[in-house]
């Protein structure tokens, strides 16, 4: 196995050597460890006593030592092995089309993915980033939105990724839906710096047509296994559980489910999670 792709350093240097961007990633901050990447962007935008960071501004960490999942879950990934960064986006979008930093982040990890390792990936409804097909679906990476509101705009926003790379099966965590990592799936180490730097040029270019109006639902609706399936979802994890057919998304990204009483559920990307394939029922 090349060590040197494992360990493969991510330097402010190296990262900006990379990209392709103009203006994603092009603020760095880089960690060795951290508690969350999320957490600290949160904190630079909350201080902002010496400046403001700049819309684009990247945090990356080698290692997290509390990173999160969505409600209060984790995300688990053992040093050096991952992509796990955090990018600030200041959209001043209404708030209900935050959503479309969640798909477009999804849509560009794929494309990443596919362009650096030739392999196929796909999504789960609302932000989970899947390898393999039906039913041995496996997670690869996630991604955790977070928004501040101000009188009914979006000023800024908080998109954290987590992918798994070079993860070797040992070291994946306990995980709900299975997991994996690019490793793993390809047979052969990923470069994480390649891999983060078509990810940003995807994502940017993603964006930039996004403020032109043009939405990532058609190209994230391509891609999502959801659809067409039978599933069991629920609000929260304390709410009883809708079951159902997917019948499609709105410009949104929310879910659209039939009940088996013929009623039509809107669901809201970030507040559902999908008990998905756990109920899946292939015809
Ligand atoms: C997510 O949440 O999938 C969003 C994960 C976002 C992580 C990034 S890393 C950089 C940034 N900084 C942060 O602190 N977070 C973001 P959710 O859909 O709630 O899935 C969480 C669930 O995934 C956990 O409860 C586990 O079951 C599972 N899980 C944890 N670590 C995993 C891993 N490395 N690979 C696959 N599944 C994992």
């Amino acid at each position: 196995m090349a060590a040197g792709w494992m360990n493969e350093p991510l330097t402010i240097e190296a990262i900006q050597s990379a990209l392709a961007t103009q203006w994603l990633g092009r603020s760095c901050h880089v960690y060795d460890t951290l508690p969350s990447t999320n957490e600290t962007l949160k904190e630079m935008v909350a201080a902002g006593n010496s400046g403001q960071p700049p819309a684009g501004t990247l945090v990356l960490a080698n290692y997290q030592s509390a990173g999160k999942g969505r409600l209060n879950r984790h995300w688990q990934a053992p040093a050096g092995t991952s992509l796990l960064f955090s990018l600030l986006f200041r959209p001043d979008w209404p708030p209900q089309q935050a959503t479309w930093l969640t798909m477009m982040a999804a849509l560009a990890a794929t494309e990443a993915i596919e362009a650096e390792t030739g392999l196929t990936a796909s999504l789960k409804w609302p932000n989970d980033v899947l390898l393999g097909s039906a039913p041995n679906w496996r997670k690869v990476g996630g991604i955790l939105l977070e928004g501040e509101l101000a009188e009914d705009r979006l000023p800024s926003a908080i998109l954290g990724i987590g992918l798994n790379v070079n993860l070797t099966a040992d070291q994946l965590p306990p995980a709900a839906f299975p997991p994996t990592s690019l490793l793993i799936a390809s047979g052969r180490p990923v470069s994480r710096l390649a891999l983060l730097a078509t990810l940003l040029q995807r994502l940017e270019s993603h964006y930039e047509a996004a403020q032109q109006g043009h939405s990532p639902q058609p190209a994230w609706n391509a891609r999502l296994i959801t659809l067409g399936r039978r599933v069991t979802a629920s609000q929260h994890p304390a709410d009883p559980p809708l079951e159902g057919m997917v019948e499609g998304t709105d410009e949104w990204g929310h879910l659209l489910l039939r009940d088996d009483d013929g009623r039509l559920h809107l669901l809201a990307a970030g507040d559902v999670s999908l008990q998905v394939p756990l109920k899946l029922l292939e015809s």
